[in-house]
């Protein structure tokens, strides 16, 4: 991993980033980025973003035995827009669950009435099965955990106020069907002011269990005069019931720093869609698009990231309740997550 970077950062950049560009593709493509990660049969897959020289996006596929190197890219291999309204200008983003041998591919359809949030269930990245439209306009940045909650499915998302100067807020909806959504409730709110996460913040990879409970990254737009800046904190969830924010980071812990995340089509963003927790089951691959137009990976220790959040002390500055202390439960509640 590199060893240009402030040795005290919590994530350290592979030295051969960016690992996946245009130029890595058989046809010419504007950009590659935001790409979805999960585990198949012992190998690293990233679901792509590319984008297209129409300006539209599609998913294709990229496979490594480590995750770092040895990219075998294939755009038959993954997934395409369908003809309608809910992706008639692309589809983007895709976040990937596995559920027992299936995957949950979470992704943003760009609908002639914006950004929504569209579900499709693969068993192998070639063949696909779209289950609907999950959250409509404008609604993005959405992950389904892996397990479900008193026998619902839980949906992180981030849908956009109708009202400007109100806050884009990370919100969390229930279903016991993956069709119809519910009790929904802001689960992570902009922080207001000066803050790196005041006004508008959104989901990364998808929540992963751990030893203290579900670990989120999400990114936080800071608007400076230049443009925004798309920067990276961490949060927990209770284990149980994940409307429980038990800690937040103040600091963000991963921000645009390299020539490929400063400048690109995008200029100051990075943008993580996946991780994936290696066998030993502290070292975890982050991977995110650089300035929305190269494919990049971070390395960080779960640990280490366990122990930031058990060693700052969240202050609270988002307008809102705070939710942070787990209710008491009856012992034996049905709470518990369930596959
Ligand atoms: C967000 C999404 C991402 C993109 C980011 C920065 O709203 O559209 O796909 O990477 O903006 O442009």
């Amino acid at each position: 991993m590199s060893s240009d970077a402030d040795p005290r950062e919590l994530f350290r950049r592979l030295p051969t980033n960016p690992i996946i560009t245009a130029a890595n593709f058989p046809r010419m493509v504007n950009a590659v980025f935001n790409p979805g990660a999960t585990l198949v049969d012992g190998q690293t897959l990233l679901l792509l973003r590319v984008e297209h020289r129409t300006g539209l996006s599609s998913l294709c596929t990229a496979i490594s035995a480590d995750g770092l190197s040895g990219w075998d890219i294939d755009c038959h291999r993954g997934l395409e827009p369908v003809p309608g309204f809910e992706e008639h200008w692309g589809i983007e983003d895709p976040r990937i669950t596995q559920v027992d041998d299936k995957y949950l591919v979470v992704y943003v359809g760009y609908s002639t009435a914006g950004p929504l949030v569209c579900l499709a269930e693969t068993a192998d990245f070639w063949s696909w099965q779209r289950r609907g439209v999950l959250q409509p306009p404008e609604d993005k940045d959405a992950a389904l955990f892996p397990v479900r909650f008193g026998g619902r499915w839980a949906l992180v998302h981030r849908p956009a106020p109708a009202m400007a100067g109100l806050g884009a807020h990370i919100w969390i909806s229930f279903s016991p069907d993956l069709r119809h959504w519910g009790d929904s409730q802001v689960l992570l709110p902009a922080r207001r002011g000066g803050w790196w996460d005041a006004n508008k913040v959104g989901l990364g990879p998808p929540p992963l269990l751990t030893r203290d409970g579900w670990l989120i990254c999400y990114h936080g737009v800071r608007t400076t005069a230049s443009g925004s800046l798309y920067r990276l904190g961490l949060a927990l969830l209770d284990r149980d019931d994940p409307t429980v924010v038990l800690a937040r980071g103040n600091e963000w812990v991963f921000g645009p720093q390299e020539p490929y995340e400063r400048h690109g089509d995008v200029d100051g963003v990075v943008f993580p869609c996946g991780w994936v927790l290696r066998d030993d089951g502290d070292t975890l691959h982050l991977y995110y698009g650089g300035a929305d137009s190269v494919v990049c990976v971070a390395e960080a220790s779960l640990s280490s990231l366990l122990q930031y959040l058990e060693s700052h002390p969240f202050a609270d500055d988002t307008g809102h309740p705070p939710r942070h202390r787990p209710p008491q439960r009856a012992a034996g509640s049905n709470e518990s997550p369930t596959r």
